[in-house]
């Protein structure tokens, strides 16, 4: 059978990616740029201090390489709280020195491939059993205190020879088993958020990771992709690396 598995959604996810228009930002007076860091800082902190599991969670991150400068990523309890959250941020005085890069909006997706996840789909689990709180952890995730960040979207194939959305259930459960298999031999290395972006975003899926160590990041995705649920079936998207810093420290990110 050709059953899709069962879902269930948690937090909207919206990773916000922005260049900074560095000319901008040096030719600026001093007290526009002073102004702009207050509003850049007040708004960071004012959103990630909203860490109560019912509201969501922010955090803010500096971006390597040339395809954007910062990612702002906000989890919250509704689309329309998402997007306040970016209009908000266009409203500040520090978002005049920058341009959106590129976006992506998801939802944090669990689904019932393996049988326990299907019990707990089903309604034979207690809310206050360790399964429902793993999911429960995996829809409403702490962002991690971790110092890097690696966030790329992805979606399986639909090659005539290759195609992820033909295969039957079980099939799909089996491969998904391997996949979880890798994954969790990097449990307290690396950390995942997995959201769904059909019908949100350009692709299936967005991928989001973090870890002390980029190199565990990098072990774990080469290992999935001798797997066969992403060397046969995975397509992506670029990859966004970036390091964590707090709110206060907007100063020295953009002034060196
Ligand atoms: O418990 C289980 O056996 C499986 C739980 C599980 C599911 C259902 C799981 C575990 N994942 C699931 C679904 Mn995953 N995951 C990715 C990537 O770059 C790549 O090759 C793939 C990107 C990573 C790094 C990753 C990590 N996963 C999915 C899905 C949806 C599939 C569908 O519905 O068709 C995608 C697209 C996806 C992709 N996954 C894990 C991890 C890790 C580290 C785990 C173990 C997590 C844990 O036990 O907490």
């Amino acid at each position: 059978k050709r059953e899709p598995p069962q879902t269930e959604e948690g937090w909207y996810v919206l990773h916000d990616l922005r260049h900074v228009d560095w000319d901008a930002w040096r030719a600026a007076p001093e007290r526009d740029r002073d102004r702009a860091l207050t509003d850049g800082i007040d708004y960071l902190e004012y959103f990630e201090a909203v860490e109560d599991s019912s509201e969501g969670q922010s955090a803010v991150y500096t971006v390597l390489g040339d395809k954007a400068d910062l990612m702002i990523l906000h989890l919250r309890p509704t689309m329309a709280d998402l997007d306040a959250a970016e209009r908000q941020f266009e409203q500040t005085e520090f978002a005049r020195y920058t341009e959106q890069a590129t976006s992506y909006v998801s939802v944090t997706e669990a689904s019932g491939y393996t049988e326990k996840a299907r019990e707990y789909f089903d309604g034979e689990v207690d809310d206050d059993s360790g399964l429902a709180q793993y999911i429960q952890a995996r829809l409403h995730p702490d962002i991690p205190d971790e110092e890097f960040v690696c966030f790329y979207p992805m979606s399986k194939r639909r090659e005539p020879d290759q195609n992820w959305y033909d295969l039957p259930f079980a099939e799909r459960a089996e491969h998904i088993k391997r996949h979880g298999d890798i994954g969790r031999q990097y449990g307290g290395k690396v950390e995942q958020m997995i959201a769904g972006s059909i019908g949100f975003d350009d692709h299936e899926w967005g991928i989001t990771l973090w870890s002390d160590d980029m190199t565990h990041v990098k072990d774990l995705l080469t290992q999935m992709r001798f797997d066969p649920s992403t060397s046969k079936f995975a397509d992506f998207g670029r990859f966004y690396v970036g390091r964590r810093f707090a709110p206060s420290d907007l100063p020295a990110m953009m002034n060196g």
